[in-house]
């Protein structure tokens, strides 16, 4: 296998960090994009986070994916799930972006803001999309179910919310764009040929043409009060000193281009898409947050070197698929549970530059007796230095792991480092030395409170 490098010691590869050192700054964030990104297979707690710093902020951005992404935050016991919105919105100060790299289904959008303000939280005028952001159709979430149905057992296991389909339009350059829904006739000329290729391309799909335009007609006007050049804002909310923060939806490892491919989803959920997804120069941005939770889920089909079946009810996926209630925010699908994976963290510090990690659920593995750590993949008896591209070898890696003593304390009301038990403490200063990165954030609970902030 030409591909794949090799090293004489995994340990060899790891890069020793120093013990943490707090920033000498104050914790506040100073003007400036900062993003918050996953680092595994998604749901690592984006959301949360997102919710906790953006208080401080005063622009909340999403810039790629569109209402595949589930964010779910709990304030006071109160449950929040965002699918397109960022999480930011519950701050009544932040504005909340979604960026010409989102693609929209406007239907669920206008959905998810109703809902919002049933639950009593003010978006009015607060909430832009980008003119540029492409829209997702009824009928791209039919193709999408469609495509997974004909790929049988080789589904990819999507949300079938037609992301993928939505971004093969804009790709295909016959996509339409949030902005277009301004001027109808362009919209409707537009909108009338993209449905009469797609249902030519999928035989057996009815789109009803004259019904979707009447509907697309009737909330022109409420999508248009929302509607702006977001490229032009975010940079002057910029240059006038504002705080913006993005809330990466998706994961590095589902990266259209650094995911485990095919079994991705349809855009760069990784750094990239911050400067195309909301057209920013790199040298606006500054932290760079990974998400990355003490374990790992994934949610649909795909590659999963380090993953525990739950194979019963002392199994380590039934304690960490249950204690960490480990079910898709937008599909209710139960995710796949597994040990924490360093080479693919790796790869993810690697690909991202994270200057700080947030490291969530730690609180999920009290009453483990052992937690083990991949350490490092093997494939035919030989280290491998980088992410293997191909499937194939990367499905056939074996893990190598280290072992470490577990915790039974409850976590959940630590509020300082010190406060957590040795063993946990041990666990999270080894994973900030195997990812060479500061770990500065630890969740030990669903709360928004329930946070270890060492910044
Ligand atoms: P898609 O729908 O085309 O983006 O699916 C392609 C792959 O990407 C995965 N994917 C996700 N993985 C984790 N979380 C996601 N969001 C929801 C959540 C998922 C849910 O927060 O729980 O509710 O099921 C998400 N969105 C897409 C997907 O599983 C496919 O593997
Ligand atoms: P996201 O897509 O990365 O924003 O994550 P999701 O919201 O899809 O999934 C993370 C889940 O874990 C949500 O239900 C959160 O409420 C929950 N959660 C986040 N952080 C913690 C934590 O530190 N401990 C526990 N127990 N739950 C958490
Ligand atoms: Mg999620």
């Amino acid at each position: 296998e030409k591909t794949l490098g090799t090293v004489q010691d995994s340990k060899n590869s790891i890069k020793k960090a120093e013990a943490y050192v707090a920033p000498s700054s104050n914790s506040k964030a100073k003007s400036g994009i900062d993003v918050v990104l996953g680092g595994q297979w998604g749901d690592e707690g984006k959301g949360k986070l997102v919710d906790i710093l953006s208080q401080e902020y005063d622009v909340c951005a999403r810039v790629a994916g569109g209402s595949n992404a589930g964010h779910t935050i709990v304030v006071d016991g109160k449950k929040y799930k965002f699918h397109l919105l960022p999480s930011g919105v519950l701050n009544p100060d932040a504005t909340c972006v979604i960026g010409n790299g989102v693609v929209i289904h406007l239907p669920s959008f206008l959905n998810e803001l109703d809902n919002l303000a049933n639950m009593g939280v003010d978006y009015k005028g607060r909430v832009l999309m980008s003119d540029r952001a492409h829209m997702v159709f009824d009928f791209h979430q039919e193709v999408d179910g469609m495509a997974e149905s004909k790929l049988g057992r080789n589904k990819i296991g999507t949300t079938k919310k037609g992301i993928g389909p939505a971004y093969a339009s804009k790709i295909s350059r016959n996509g339409i764009r949030i902005g277009d829904l301004q001027n109808f006739e362009y919209f409707e000329e537009r909108f009338r040929s993209l449905a009469e290729a797609t249902m030519m391309a999928y035989p057996g799909l009815e789109i009803d043409i004259e019904e979707q335009l009447a509907f697309y007609k009737s909330i022109a006007e409420r999508v248009g009060d929302m509607t702006v050049d977001t490229i032009q804002y975010t940079n002057e909310a910029y240059h006038n000193g504002q705080k913006i923060l993005v809330e990466g939806a998706n994961a590095t490892m589902l990266d259209i281009d650094f995911g485990t491919y095919p079994y991705v989803t349809s855009s760069n959920p990784s750094i990239g898409s911050v400067l195309t997804g909301l057209g920013v120069s790199p040298n606006k941005v500054s932290g760079i947050y990974g998400t990355v939770k003490a374990y790992c889920t994934r949610v649909g089909e795909g590659p999963f070197p380090t993953e525990q079946i739950p194979d019963g009810p002392d199994s380590i996926g039934h304690h960490l698929g249950t204690v960490g209630a480990e079910f898709g925010t937008t599909t209710g699908r139960q995710r796949r549970c597994g040990w924490l994976d360093i080479p693919q963290m790796q790869y993810s510090v690697l690909i991202n530059g994270f200057t700080a990690v947030n490291l969530t659920k730690l609180d999920v593995l009290t009453g483990l007796d052992k937690i083990k750590i991949g350490v490092a993949y093997k494939y035919n008896g030989k280290y491998l230095k980088s992410m293997p591209a191909c499937l194939k070898s990367y499905s056939a890696a074996e893990v190598e792991y280290e072992i470490m003593e577990g915790w039974t304390e409850d976590i959940s009301k630590c509020k300082k480092f010190e406060d957590l038990p040795p063993a946990a403490q041990k666990y999270v200063l080894r994973v900030q030395e195997l990812l060479g990165v500061p770990v500065r954030w630890i969740g030990v609970g669903a709360g928004r409170d329930e946070q270890i902030d060492r910044g």
